[in-house]
């Protein structure tokens, strides 16, 4: 495939004012009519040929201003419909095509999901339903009519309000939708099928009356509450927070259960993976409960953020979502615990990007070129970008963050931008010079942080000296200093902060670290102090510093940063599992560390009782992270055994206060999803997965009970999760009695899927296999796909990567195999291989071999192609 550039930007050489769509609904042979209103884009070239894009179309008829056109005015096919000679003024251009969305497999246009209608069109899926200038920064008022059979699709829908509906006799009847804000084509949306649904309503802040509709399958109704309750907060926040207001007379959430990823923001009409609307006591975790939530509010924050104003093209995607990742965090932070939010923030940024970053698939915040687009939906554009976005605000402070965001929706509504025009609002603003941050969107790689501290007793001063090196990317050998703010804190003996004091003045918190070496020195510091970096995560880097254990268990204790006291633990313990496994590989005996064993012990003291915050303290550093410590030559199954001696360790010297814990914590009352008691049972899980570490018996006789007594579904998971673990009998009654009771329902078999798949055990990728052919595993559906084999190939460590090669050769044979049913979710599943070039040599070479088939592959979609390419690259 072509390779696209921004610096090759041209604006569209023609614009479409308005499109009004027809759709006649048919299983097999839906027949789209577009009119559309065309004129030349008095910033394009003059005598441009017109060229709308398709794919996969099937053309029936075409004309300009009502006269037909015949096949020798066009050059058509599938992928594109040609005039070399259009009209030079306005005109209208009706075309009509023939879709099928039963054949659809690749869930990317229109297409049927457990018989309905729905359509996806971010990024380039509106030209699978008509040819069309298919880029964002044509933006069109769309007006679209659907007809169908009224006994098969009751419910028609689409963006923006409903103007009119009518019964056509016969079983069919219509509606007309008209949405009256400007859109680009990506934000299309149709949904047609027997659904139920939940309403409600909210008034905005200037008093406008917003319908609110969830639609579900029939008899899932009760299971749509928590997400209109998620509406109403989201509402009711970006009013608050942002000053922005919803804007049409009806909000719209549609569950589906084929969809390629989380949900879709489509002006007016989200539509959703069902996994992330439905949830009761009986049927969804703690964690389905806030992912709702998040994701709810997220796609609604797009409606400002991504909707009103939208990208000029793809390279800005970042854009809409940096930015809306940004506020989703927000939203969070402010409706449950701001300091859990940011731990769990940070523990997935640096799972998932920093390991992305680490990697061949690295890449800018602001990518400068791609061969296909659906494939820089990436933890770096989403969650590097929001950081990006934090940085700003913690750079420029949040007076400043909040006029520059207003002066960004006043100048910028109804437009298609870029990055630079985002950022010119801060920089207005602030009065501050952008030009080095924007190296943030341009250079990929996390920056590594080296900071050397210094106490001179004589001249009471405490130099901080930090040195930033951004290793080499793909394509970006080098790299130039960037702008990183370092918050941080001096932290004294009585635990308290020391006045900050440079050059004779107060100063900080913030300290902006902008060239390769900056040194910082504090002033009227008598005796060394702790030195608390990068405070709240102030920069998404890598942190290594001479800071002592001593001094981070100190902290872990006493600093008044919460991020930080729970970061200190971390990093005492990821240097220690680190010396555990060179000493581990090297047949050394690994020395024993009572004073983390005290500090985790901490989260499970009667006083504690921010019980979330406790739970994240409890959690060591994830296998992966110890992966990426380490860097090369990397060996997941000494890394997994010594991190398990580690909590078997840290288990028998905190037995009684564990048991303890796991006893006050058992669940009373009836289930509340609030994220206090959700804090109070993850809190228990942590005890009982130490209690359990080893498989010790008294722990897995603990969780069993708890499997047993369970009265929720967080609590049946979790006990589920934690017998896994190990192969014990316990572990196979469970697994069998939870498939007894809940296999019928697809979001639960999905559950079972996923502890199956990523358990530590040696049978495992032979129940994967096995499980492929069960009842319930559907290749078709991307929700099964993931959770059998995308947590096998990304959240199973030891047995993806097996000695063997057998998890990359399996890996690969699901991706090839998916490579023209769903290219996407194929691409998606060769993430797993994102650090394969940091694995000791034997393995590297077993990944290798599963690459290069793969690559060897005839017919590899796009999709496919890229990462493969980019991964051996
Ligand atoms: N904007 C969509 C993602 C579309 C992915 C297309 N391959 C959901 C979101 O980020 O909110
Ligand atoms: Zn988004």
């Amino acid at each position: 495939p072509r390779t696209i550039r921004l610096d090759e930007y041209r604006p569209s050489d023609f614009l479409i004012d308005t499109v009004e769509l027809d759709v006649r609904l048919d299983p097999t042979a839906t027949r789209v009519t577009a009119r559309l209103a065309i004129r030349p884009n008095p910033e394009g070239r003059a005598d441009a040929a017109l060229t709308l894009v398709g794919d996969g179309l099937n053309l029936v008829a075409a004309s300009i201003d009502g006269a037909d056109l015949r096949p020798d005015d066009l050059d058509v096919s599938p992928d594109q419909l040609k005039l070399a000679n259009p009209p030079r003024g306005p005109f209208e251009l009706t075309i009509t095509t023939i879709v099928d969305p039963s054949a659809n497999t690749r869930l990317m246009g229109l297409y049927r999901s457990n018989g309905a209608y729905c359509t996806q069109c971010e990024a380039e899926g509106f030209r699978r339903i008509t040819y069309f200038l298919d880029r964002p920064d044509v933006l069109a008022v769309y007006t679209t009519r659907i007809e169908g059979s009224k006994a098969e699709n009751p419910v028609l829908l689409s963006n923006g309000n409903l103007a009119e509906t009518g019964d056509l006799g016969d079983d069919r009847h219509f509606a007309v939708w008209h949405d009256p804000h400007p859109k680009p084509s990506y934000l299309f949306a149709l949904v047609a099928g027997d659904l139920g649904v939940v309403e409600d309503e909210f008034v905005t802040m200037s008093g406008r009356e917003v319908a609110l509709k969830v639609f579900v399958e029939h008899g899932k109704e009760d299971r749509a509450t928590h997400a209109m309750e998620s509406i109403k907060a989201s509402m009711r926040w970006d009013e608050q927070a942002f000053g922005r207001e919803y804007d049409l007379d009806v909000f719209m959430v549609v569950a589906v259960s084929y969809f390629n990823m989380g949900a879709m923001e489509n002006k007016g009409l989200n539509v959703f993976n069902d996994k992330y609307v439905l949830a009761s006591p009986e049927t969804a975790t703690d964690g389905d409960y806030a992912n709702i939530e998040a994701i709810i509010a997220h796609e609604y924050f797009h409606n400002w953020t991504g909707n009103r104003i939208t990208c000029r093209d793809w390279f800005q995607l970042c854009l809409k979502e940096g930015l809306t990742v940004f506020r989703d965090q927000e939203f969070t932070s402010d409706m449950r615990s701001r300091p859990v939010k940011r731990i769990q923030d940070v523990r997935n940024l640096r799972s998932i990007q920093f390991a992305e970053d680490a990697g061949p698939l690295a890449h800018a915040v602001r990518p400068n070129a791609y061969a296909e687009i659906n494939n820089f939906y990436t933890p770096t554009i989403y969650e590097k970008g929001a950081e990006v976005i934090r940085m700003l605000k913690t750079w420029i402070g949040g007076d400043a963050f909040r006029a520059g965001m207003d002066l960004y929706f006043e100048r910028h509504d109804g437009q298609a931008c870029t990055i630079e025009q985002f950022i010119a609002c801060f920089a207005e603003v602030s009065g501050r010079d952008f030009a080095q941050f924007l190296r943030w969107y341009a250079q990929a790689g996390t920056p590594v942080v080296t900071i050397r501290t210094t106490h001179d007793a004589e001249a009471k001063t405490f130099t901080i000296e930090a040195t930033q090196k951004t290793p080499a990317t793909p394509g970006q050998p080098s790299k130039q200093p960037m702008v990183i703010p370092l918050a941080l804190g001096l932290v004294g003996q009585d635990g308290d902060d020391l006045p900050l004091v440079v050059d004779g003045a107060p100063a900080g918190p913030v300290f902006a670290l902008t060239d390769e070496t900056t040194r910082i020195v504090f002033e009227d510091i008598a005796t060394r102090p702790a030195a608390s970096l990068f405070r709240n995560f102030s920069a998404p880097v890598k942190v290594v510093s001479d800071v002592t254990d001593e001094e981070l268990l100190f902290l872990a204790a006493h600093d008044r940063d919460p991020f930080n006291r729970w970061q200190a633990t971390q990093t005492v313990a990821l240097r220690k599992l680190v010396a555990d496994v060179a000493a581990f590989r090297a047949v050394r005996p690994i020395s024993p560390e009572p004073k983390l064993a005290e500090a985790i012990g901490r989260a499970f003291d009667p006083a504690e009782t921010d019980c979330a915050y406790a739970a994240q303290i409890a959690a060591l550093p994830a296998e992966g992270d110890v992966a990426r410590e380490i860097g090369e030559n990397v060996d997941p199954d000494a890394i997994h055994a010594v991190r398990s001696l580690l909590k078997a360790d840290i288990r028998d010297r905190l037995a009684g206060p564990l048991a303890a814990a796991a006893d006050r914590l058992a669940e009373t009352g009836p289930y509340s999803p609030d994220a206090a008691s959700a804090g109070r049972r993850a809190l228990k899980y942590a005890a009982l997965d130490l209690l359990s570490a080893g498989g010790a018996a008294e722990g897995v006789e603990r969780v069993f009970a708890l499997y047993k007594s369970a009265r929720n579904m967080t609590d049946k998971v979790m006990a589920l999760h934690a017998l896994s673990i190990h192969a014990t009998p316990e572990r196979e009654e469970a697994l069998t009695d939870f498939a007894t009771l809940y296999s019928r329902d697809p979001l639960l078999l999905d559950k079972w899927f996923v502890i199956q798949a990523s358990a530590p055990l040696p049978d495992t990728l032979d129940r994967v296999e096995a499980l492929m052919a069960a009842p319930g595993f559907d290749m078709r559906n991307p929700n099964r796909v993931r959770s059998l084999i995308g947590a096998f190939g990304s959240g199973n460590p030891t047995q993806f990567n097996r000695a063997d090669g057998r998890g990359y050769a399996f890996i690969a044979g699901v991706v090839a195999e998916l490579n023209t049913l769903n290219p996407q979710v194929a691409a998606r599943l060769l993430g797993a291989f994102r650090t394969w070039r940091s694995l000791e040599p034997e393995r590297r070479a077993r990944a290798e071999t599963a690459l290069r088939a793969l690559a060897a592959m005839p017919d590899l979609s796009p999709d496919v192609a890229d990462i493969v390419n980019r991964a051996l690259g």
